[in-house]
């Protein structure tokens, strides 16, 4: 059996700094919501003319969102905030203990950190959609360089998805996580209708996945 008494309780304030738009704060809020843990997020303005505030460089050197304050317990990068917030709290598990799914849900994880965020949150979807938004010349270059790696990326993780339900496994896992708040944003951009075709398994889990409660309580 479980030995509860290292557990952390949500006695604790549970205290979230980054800014609602943000891809990485959404993973980490994704994480909250799905453990159904109580948590404020405190704005903070990431591209503030003035700069990066020295009070905001101690919760985070690297003047990066989001950073996270478990009572008097602070970690940084979103990686190691959901997999704190997985081992800390009870709740549905995000990370799966069997060795090889596991694995593929890090395997997932790292393809969407490594190389999926930048091309199409980037290179795609703030050139297309937002460029577009705030009346910009969207870089045509950019895009076209980024088409090929983002063919890439959808087609790795719609070939890695096991198709139970959730990209890997039954149940909702750090790679829903990660993936989700990537998608929202990509799958605006006119350029994802051809991009997807083909990935049924990703078609498929993203229909599911963008109406979970957890979603809407997050969207931007
Ligand atoms: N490796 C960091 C990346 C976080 C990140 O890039 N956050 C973006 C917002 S989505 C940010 O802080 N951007 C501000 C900047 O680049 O100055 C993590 O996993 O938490």
């Amino acid at each position: 059996m479980r030995d509860w008494s290292d557990r952390v309780t949500t006695t604790e304030v549970v205290k979230l700094y980054g800014a609602a738009w943000s891809v990485y704060v959404r993973i980490a809020r994704l994480a909250l919501e799905e453990k159904q843990i109580k948590y404020s997020l405190v704005e903070v303005d990431v591209f503030a003319e003035t700069g990066v505030p020295q009070e905001r460089l101690k919760r985070h050197p690297f003047g990066r969102i989001p950073a996270f304050e478990h009572g008097d317990f602070h970690v940084y990068e979103t990686g190691a905030i959901v997999r704190y917030i997985d081992d800390a709290f009870p709740g549905c598990k995000l990370q799966p203990t069997d060795p090889k799914t596991r694995a593929k849900v890090n395997q997932i994880v790292g393809i969407l950190d490594a190389y999926a965020y930048r091309t199409l949150v980037w290179d795609i979807y703030v050139e297309r959609v937002v460029s577009t938004r705030e009346g910009r010349l969207a870089n045509e270059q950019t895009i076209a360089a980024a088409l090929p790696r983002a063919a890439l990326c959808l087609s790795e993780l719609n070939r890695l998805s096991d198709d139970r339900g959730f990209l890997i496994g039954g149940g909702v896992t750090l790679a829903d996580l990660y993936a989700a708040p990537i998608f929202a944003c990509f799958m605006q951009a006119p350029e994802a209708v051809s991009l997807v075709e083909g990935c049924e398994k990703l078609i498929y889990w993203w229909q599911r996945f963008a109406i979970r409660d957890s979603m809407s309580r997050t969207r931007p």
